[in-house]
């Protein structure tokens, strides 16, 4: 049986999934500070059912000096649906946006792939040095490009949300989300904590993201399904979209 130290459950999935896996954590050893972040007891490797299918879950979990929690989880039910889910969390000292990133396929085909710094402020914009970092990279053309739900109003204006449709798509998906990353952890790293005054802004920005994504009927169907509505809620409050304190 595979643990949360194993990597055979990234070894399974579809290759994208593996691909920007190994690409995330590559970014953050390379260019953060990380020790361990301990998710709540219980959460870091969970197996249930869905449809008699099984359903498994992996958790990584890093910190580092600007970010108070940086989330990566794989996940399988069967052979029907895989799952990457991934966010960075930045201490609310520090006016970057959040990290997200999901990957969402099966059958050997990616139905949603997600990537956003999304901003924390009200008025969604992003810092200056973003804002310029972001709109100087290549303009990519993907041919199918999805609509986001009404919850998705959180995410900055360079959020790609597409379905993937060629091995080319796919690459060119993994090296755009590693050209996120790398700018992210660039800023994150050259930039100083904020007045304290200007942090409960930052803290009810961050929990308006979370709120936001809560309400993914997705995302909730497929955890209810196989573990129950109270783990469900559990799970999405307290792993997926915790609020800062
Ligand atoms: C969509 N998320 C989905 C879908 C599923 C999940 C099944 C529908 C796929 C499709 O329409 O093709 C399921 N995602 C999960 C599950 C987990 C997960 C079970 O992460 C468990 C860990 N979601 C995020 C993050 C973002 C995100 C960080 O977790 C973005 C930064 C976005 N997922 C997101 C969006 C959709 C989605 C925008 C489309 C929702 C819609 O079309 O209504």
């Amino acid at each position: 049986m595979s643990s949360p130290s194993n990597p055979s459950l990234r070894q399974q999935q579809h290759p994208l999934i593996c691909q920007l896996a190994d690409t995330i954590e590559e970014v953050w050893h390379q260019h953060l500070d990380l020790s361990p972040y301990h998710l709540p007891a219980e959460l870091g490797y969970v197996e249930g059912r869905l449809e008699g299918e099984k359903l498994i879950i992996e958790n990584r979990c890093y910190q580092s000096p600007q970010f108070r929690k940086m989330h990566l989880e794989l996940a399988r039910v069967g052979n029907m649906l895989d799952i990457l889910h991934c966010v960075m969390f930045p201490r609310p000292e520090y006016d970057i946006p959040m990290f997200g990133c999901d990957l969402v396929g099966g059958r050997g085909q990616i139905s949603a792939a997600i990537a956003d710094l999304s901003p924390v402020n009200l008025e969604r914009s992003l810092p200056d040095a973003y804002n310029s970092r972001l709109s100087n990279l290549t303009k990519i053309n993907f041919s199918q490009v999805r609509e986001l739900p009404e919850w998705g109003n959180i995410f900055s204006d360079f959020c790609l949300f597409i379905r993937p449709a060629s091995v080319e798509e796919e690459s060119m998906f993994l090296q755009r989300v590693k050209e996120f990353l790398e700018i992210h952890c660039n800023q994150a790293t050259s930039s100083s904590p904020v007045a304290s005054e200007k942090v409960e802004k930052i803290i009810a920005g961050q929990k308006n993201y979370c709120t936001k994504q809560q309400q993914n009927d997705k995302t909730r169907r497929v955890l209810e399904k196989a573990f129950g509505t109270d783990w469900a809620e559990n799970y999405m409050t307290t792993v997926l979209f915790d609020l800062p304190e």
